[in-house]
Order: structure tokens, then sequence, then C-alpha cells
């Protein structure tokens, strides 16, 4: 299907799109400028947030690029798989855990947790998911001027060429961006119906989970665990390390850490830290998972749900084959700061380099690649980036822990909300739009916040947030303490109130001091 020249509208592109998911056609759809007789800068292999961007990129900055993916929209894994789905789960644990906890009071009747289901959930994403593709396709054709095959798999032949359809494509460069995908932990039974990871969970479950256990402690263990058990689910995390103590976590507050799991143990999952999966039985479907727990006797654990939340690796094969790329012992694809692989002209971007996986870092990580193409040099660290997570709270942080800044600087001052040593059911604090209803009826569940201050300096080192409604302000938090935020730049700041973190007027409280004590 050629579509090059033929603007098709967002419900016109539903229908393609529709179709080729169906199996009811198979051949790519083109989008590609046949009458432009120049080179390609780059070719991009895989379509999603990181290829997507950066093809937008490099087009804007004057650019030919030429995108490929297998599926027959742009976007990726984010609006099929994902982040969409995740954030529509989680959007349903918030409001499932406030229907619980005001079961029976004000307008809320009683919570009858057979009417929240699983599979519902996953079908009306599954059936609605289709509108953020056609958008992709719509947005990436039409206003970004993009030139893109979809529905067609791109094979690499050398570090120039990429045959897709039988046809061959040059470009100057290749840039690489076909993802990641879960890793299963290589334990009996693993592949037994019943056990499932983000991306089946999505695309195959077709009953009513009654009992799950999730194997792994990632972030997708405590997002989905979270959404599982605030269903009515009951739900069992068996994790080797502490959540949220994962190397791929960095700059964890401990008391942070501890308000979320607690949090999660208060909403009724079980949390199995230090144990270890030994096989998952079963019969047609899983029954069960054995797990040596941490103090080395074995249990059964019964489910009829398993879910694989145990980190991920990367596409990297076939380019290994074709290319000879370095790859790290995961498969993840090594590159310089500039995306630049040990391949000359050969880039690589997204969670196909590695953790962090996430938005910001796939989408920057294609710009970089798209203007260093482009001739300008520009280097992208992710090392430091602020960090979210949900259980049935917006869990945000960025900077030092307390812990870390105490090693690292001499005068350590802390901020707090509930203060240290202050009975959280005691006091209705901290507060803000979205957890006034908590505020006023289970004071302990409003949440946590910590700002953590170098008091020789002035300057923000680290803040910590368990709520809802701030993590927007991490992004912008990010921003400020790289470029030196003070406790006193904070108290000028125009709060406006009830603000979810109230980072501001508390730093205000003190601000005044010459030598900064606690709050
Ligand atoms: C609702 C309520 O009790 C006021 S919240 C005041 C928080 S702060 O300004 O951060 O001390
Ligand atoms: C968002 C996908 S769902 S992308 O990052 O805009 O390509």
């Amino acid at each position: 299907m050629d579509v090059w020249g033929r603007p098709l509208r967002a419900a016109e592109w539903q229908e393609v799109i529709l179709r080729a998911e169906a199996g009811e056609f198979d051949e790519p759809i083109w989008n590609v400028d046949r009458g432009d007789s120049r080179e390609f800068d780059a070719i991009f292999v895989g379509g999603g947030a990181g290829g997507r961007f950066g093809s937008a990129y490099l087009r804007a900055r004057g650019g030919r690029q030429l995108t490929i993916d297998r599926w027959p929209f742009l976007g990726g894994s984010c609006p099929h798989q994902a982040c969409v789905p995740h954030h529509l789960f989680s959007e349903a644990a918030r409001e499932l855990d406030l229907a619980r906890w005001l079961s029976g009071r004000l307008w809320f009747g009683e919570f009858e947790d057979k009417r929240a289901s699983i599979l519902e959930l996953v079908e009306l994403f599954r059936s609605g998911r289709n509108s953020a593709h056609s958008f992709m396709n719509w947005q990436s054709k039409e206003q970004l001027g993009m030139e893109y095959i979809l529905n067609a798999s791109a094979t690499v032949l050398d570090e120039h060429t990429v045959e897709v359809a039988g046809e061959r494509f040059h470009a100057r460069n290749l840039v690489l961006a076909t993802g990641a995908r879960t890793e299963y932990p290589d334990i009996p039974g693993i592949d037994l119906p019943g056990v499932y990871d983000f991306a089946s969970l999505v695309e195959e479950l077709d009953y009513e989970p009654s009992r799950c256990v999730i194997i792994g402690g990632s972030k997708v263990a405590i997002e989905y665990g979270s959404f599982f058990q605030a269903t009515g689910c009951p739900t069992t995390i068996v994790s080797r390390s502490p959540l949220m103590r994962t190397k791929s976590l960095h700059h964890v507050d401990e008391d942070l850490r501890q308000f979320v799991v607690d949090g999660m143990r208060k909403r009724g999952m079980t949390i199995l830290e230090g144990a270890h999966p030994v096989e998952i039985v079963g019969n047609g479907r899983a029954t069960g998972v054995v797990v040596r727990l941490a103090d080395g006797t074995v249990e059964t654990l019964p489910a009829d749900f398993v879910f694989i939340g145990t980190g991920e690796r990367a596409n990297s094969a076939p380019f290994v084959e074709a290319l000879g790329v370095e790859v790290d012992e995961r498969g993840f694809i090594v590159v310089n700061s500039r995306m630049q692989t040990s391949v000359p002209g050969v880039y690589a971007i997204g969670d196909l380099i590695g953790a962090p996986m996430e938005m910001f870092k796939a989408r920057k990580c294609g710009m970089t690649a798209a203007r260093n193409i482009m001739g300008e040099p520009y280097e992208f660290d992710f090392s430091e980036y602020p960090d979210f997570l949900h259980s049935t709270y917006e869990v945000t942080w960025v900077g030092l822990s307390e812990a870390e800044a105490r090693e690292r600087y001499q005068n350590v001052v802390v901020i707090q909300m509930p203060p240290p040593g202050v009975d959280p059911g005691e006091i209705p604090l901290p507060c803000a739009e979205g957890s006034m209803l908590y505020a006023f009826t289970h004071p302990e569940l409003t949440g946590f916040q910590k700002c953590v201050i170098d008091a020789d300096s002035r300057r923000i080192v680290g803040v910590h947030h368990v709520g809802y409604g701030a993590k927007d302000a991490f992004q912008y938090l990010d921003y400020l303490i790289r470029r030196g935020l003070t406790i006193d730049d904070m108290a000028e700041m125009n709060e406006l109130f009830l603000n979810p973190e109230h980072f501001i007027q508390l730093c205000r409280l003190r601000a005044g001091q010459t030598q900064l004590t606690n709050l």
C-alpha cells in the first residue's frame, strides 16, 4: 500500500492499522518519496519513541531520513504495550484504592471488587490503543514530513544498506532502535499458559485472573502488581533483592522506599524479598509457583496468573550478526555519549542500549543521533535523571537520597513531611489536591516527602515524593537542581497552594536561618 502524497485522516489510519493487525494484509505501508533522488542521511531501524523522535529531529534539521517498523504504526511499544497501558492500569489502581478506603462513606458505594476486572481493563486498552497509533502515523507524515515504511521488517545487510520486502535502501548512517523485551528467567514451567509479561498481558490475556504471583522486583513488578492487587486479585511479589533497592534504581531514599513498600503491604500485597523462584507448576495452565524463601524453606504459592517482572534484554541479535556491533552481557548495544556504536556510521538508541528504559532517554537518544549525523557534535549523558514509578501512589525522586548526601556533604539538612518522629496517623500531612479525601479520613495514607539540602552551599541536592500530582514538578526540579537551585531560590517561588509537594513553603519556613536546621 502506497500512501506517499496521499493524506490519510486519523480514522483512515485506524482502519488500515486494524486490518494490518487482524492479518488482513501483510504488504508494507510505503510512505517514501520516490521522486527525491537524495541519499538518505539515516535509516532508522525501528520507529518507536527513539526512532520517531530521532527521525523528526533529523528531518527538521533538513536531513533525509527513512524510518522502518515491523508494526503498522509508529510510536513503538509505548502506545502498544508499555507506557500507555501502564499508565491506564496505574490510574485505575489509584481510583480503586480510593474507592476501597472510602467504601460506604460519602458518595462512595460499598466497594465490590468483583466489578473490578483485570481482563476488562486489558480489553478496554486493547480496543482503544489504535487511536494513539493512528495519530502517530498521521503526525509523523502530515506534520513532521517523515518518510517511513511500516508493517515490514528491515534486514540490515551492512552499515549502509537495509533490505525491506526485497528492496534495498542505502544511507550514510544507520540508527538501530529496535528496543528490548522481557528477559524470562530460566526456570521450569516458564512456558506454561498463564505466564505473562507486560507485552503478552495486553496481547493475550483471555480470562480473569484470581490469584497472582509476580516473579521479579522491577518497576514493572511494583506497578502491575499494585494494579492487580487493587482490582482484588491477591498478589505476591517474589523478589531476590529488596524492592526498590536494585542496581537499576538509583538514588532511592530509604524513608521513601519504606513508605512505598509498607503502603503496598497495607493494601494486602505479599512481598517476599530474598526469595527465589524454583519452578512454575501447572497442568495446561499455571497453578502455582514454587519458591525458596529467604530462610531456605521451599513453598508452593498458588496462582492462576504468573507475571514476569525481572527486567529486559535487548533485541540486538540481528545487528551483532550483520554488523558485529559490540554488545554487553545482556545484549545491550554499547554506545558512546553521541550514540555511536563500535561500527562507524552506525548509531544505537533507546531501550536497545540499556537502562534507564524511560521515555526521556529514548527520545533524547534519537535527537542526539540525529544531531551528530547532521554534523553537530552533541553529547547526551543520562547518568543522572529524575525518576518515577507508580504503586497506588505516584512516586518521584531526583538527586541524592539522604544517605548519599550524608556521604558526600558534612552538613546535611532535611525538610520532611510528615516530620521525623511524628506518627503519620496523627497529622494529615502532606496533603494537597489528590490526597484531601485521605487527609480527612485516613491521614496515614496521604503521602511522604523529603527535601535534602547541603547546608553549607544551601543547595538542594535531592527531593523525594510519594503522593499525587507532583510528578510534573520533578521534570523542572531536575533542571533547576542541575543549575544550583538553593533553599533561598525555593523560598522565592510562588506556590500554587495546596501544592502537592510542599517544598516551596517548607523551604521558606527555614530559609531565613543563616545556619540551616531540619524541619
Ligand atoms: C491543609 C493544611 O493543613 C494546610 S497544609 C500546610 C502545609 S505547609 O504550608 O507546607 O506547612
Ligand atoms: C508516544 C510515542 S506514545 S512517541 O514517543 O511519540 O513516538
